[in-house]
């Protein structure tokens, strides 16, 4: 069983690092991993740091508008009710269950390479609490952040290390999870260059080659008046 010990590898941010000879942010977190696998000890003991046999899921297609003061929708109401939450069970490299992980030491990002999380704060979310003995927590709080991610989903790390698809762990997992927020360039801060792209995109709604998704906070597929009022209130806030 796990023995309480904590890996003292490097912590990496997934979001942080720029690989341009690759690219595509899909291929990042491999990397990360394979580089975490040549530097750290070999996984063969129960309490290693989290490796394939984690699992992510969500109890529907969460759709959250985020701000990047973290005042704006819960994970929680990402599908209109108001008790959904992300999953994740952590396991070992010997497929045991790891407890007692911190709230603070999960990531996430666009699976997309053209679209960003734009982070507000280390950590910018927090798990509902420490991993349980089954290695389970759930989120279901504010996200400090800006940016868009209207397609593609989302992928989640543990202490640095990316979620992978069992059993194979050959790639990512990315959670069907759309993020918006009236901070639609991302910079940290809600104010008038981001109504200069809510400008571009009044109006407009869905199959309109004008539809922008990143400015729709209410997910009625329209950029309208009352996506506006979102905007209002949330301008002027930014990064704590
Ligand atoms: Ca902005
Ligand atoms: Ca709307």
């Amino acid at each position: 069983m796990y023995d309480g010990r904590r890996m003292e590898c490097p912590r990496f941010r997934p979001e942080r690092w720029n690989i341009p000879w690759i690219g595509l942010r899909i291929m990042r977190p491999l990397v990360i991993a394979l580089f975490i696998s040549l530097t750290c000890p070999a996984a063969g003991y129960a309490g290693d740091p989290p490796e394939c046999g984690s699992e992510l899921n969500t109890t529907c297609s969460l759709r959250i508008s985020v701000c990047p003061q973290g005042d704006f929708e819960t994970i929680a109401r990402g599908c209109g009710g108001s008790s959904d939450y992300i999953e994740v069970i952590i396991r070992d490299g010997n497929w045991y269950p790891i407890p007692g992980i911190p709230t603070t030491d999960f990531w996430m990002d666009a699976c997309d390479d053209q679209y960003d999380i734009s982070p507000c704060g280390d950590p910018f979310f927090l798990a509902d609490s420490v991993t349980g003995p089954d290695g389970r927590t759930t989120f279901s709080g504010h996200i400090s952040a800006g940016g868009c991610v209207p397609e593609g989903g989302v992928y989640f790390a543990c202490q640095g290390i990316v979620i992978l698809e069992m059993p194979l762990c050959m790639y990512v997992v990315c959670a069907d999870i759309m993020i918006v927020s009236p901070d639609i360039n991302g910079d940290g801060q809600v104010n008038l260059s981001d109504l200069s792209f809510f400008g571009q995109s009044y109006n407009h709604n869905h199959g309109d080659p004008l539809w922008n998704p990143c400015c729709d906070y209410n997910d009625d597929y329209k950029c309208d008046l009352s996506d506006f009022a979102f905007l209002g209130e949330h301008y002027q806030h930014g990064c704590p």
